[in-house]
């Protein structure tokens, strides 16, 4: 079985504080490579403009900069390039993830987040679980850094322990109409969360249920980082983002359920146009 890459002592940080900063997983070629793959992704298909809505955003920007900020995002990064299928399967990641999570390791979905230049969009605090409901903390977020990362551009931080409350109530509406979900931000302020920076081919590494968020890049060069979800095969999905849909199997076995069907061989997505809009318009998926 695939297992101890991690130490005792880092799974006992995590399941403690709900995240973990792990070094060098990615070697510096392994992180070129993906690096110049992310780049051709963000010319040929990822959304120019993302951006999260919500009246957070008067919280963490002025008017100028609000009407300016952006976030270039895309999903499932490893349908469109070999170098993110193969990042998805690293042996040393797996490894970090069985431990985490157990023998039987689903990925369910990778996601772009880049941050452009001087107004990459910040993120208010917000559980993932808002957008891709699981049965329970069985699931495990895996952010790779394509950049270091540092206040100024913008470095994931946490609220550390908060994994342990479970699934918090999320603002999804507003008088205006639908907004994507985020936790208050007069009860969850990203001035009161840990600053996780991390180099270029680090991970970071947290519970869907860690509260976290980032705030905006300032600096004049992007900000790329993408993210991997990775869940315990038998971790039922409940709602949202990419529910419904088998992933792939990075180590195990899927365990078949008296009467359990194969899985269908046809397309599951209808329309791949509706997928892919931004959050602002298909609810619960961003
Ligand atoms: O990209 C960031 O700074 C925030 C990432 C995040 O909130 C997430 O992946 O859920």
């Amino acid at each position: 079985m695939l297992t101890n890459q991690l130490t005792p002592e880092q799974i006992a940080f995590y399941r403690e504080h709900g995240y973990l900063h792990l070094p060098r997983i990615f070697t510096p070629a392994e992180t070129d490579e993906l690096a110049a793959e992310l780049d051709w992704l963000i010319e040929k298909w990822a959304l120019p403009d993302a951006s999260w809505s919500g009246p957070w955003r008067q919280v963490y920007m002025n008017a100028d900069t609000e009407k300016k900020s952006k976030l270039v995002a895309m999903h499932d990064l490893h349908f469109y390039s070999g170098a993110w299928s193969r990042c998805v399967t690293n042996r040393n990641l797996v490894r970090c993830m069985v431990d985490l999570l157990g023998r039987d390791v689903e990925l369910h979905h990778t996601t772009m987040h880049v941050k452009p230049p001087e107004t990459g969009h910040p993120f208010p605090m917000h559980q993932d679980n808002a957008f891709y409901e699981h049965t329970d903390g069985r699931y495990v977020d895996v952010l790779v850094h394509l950049d270091n990362t540092r206040h100024e551009n913008g470095e994931i931080r946490f609220l550390p322990g908060s994994h342990k409350s479970g699934y918090l109530p999320h603002i999804t509406r507003t008088p205006a109409g639908a907004c994507t979900p985020h936790l208050p931000t007069d009860k969850y302020a990203l001035d009161q969360t840990v600053p996780v920076p991390a180099a270029r081919g680090d991970v970071v590494i947290f519970n869907i249920f860690t509260v976290h968020g980032s705030h905006l890049n300032q600096t004049n060069e992007a900000r790329r980082l993408v993210r991997l979800g990775y869940r315990h095969v038998e971790n039922v999905q409940l709602s949202g983002q990419s529910k419904g849909r088998p992933g792939l199997m990075v180590a195990g076995r899927r365990p078949r359920q008296p009467g359990q069907e194969l899985f269908s061989t046809e397309m599951f997505v209808t329309n791949p146009v509706a997928a892919l809009k931004p959050a602002t318009d298909v609810a619960g998926a961003r």
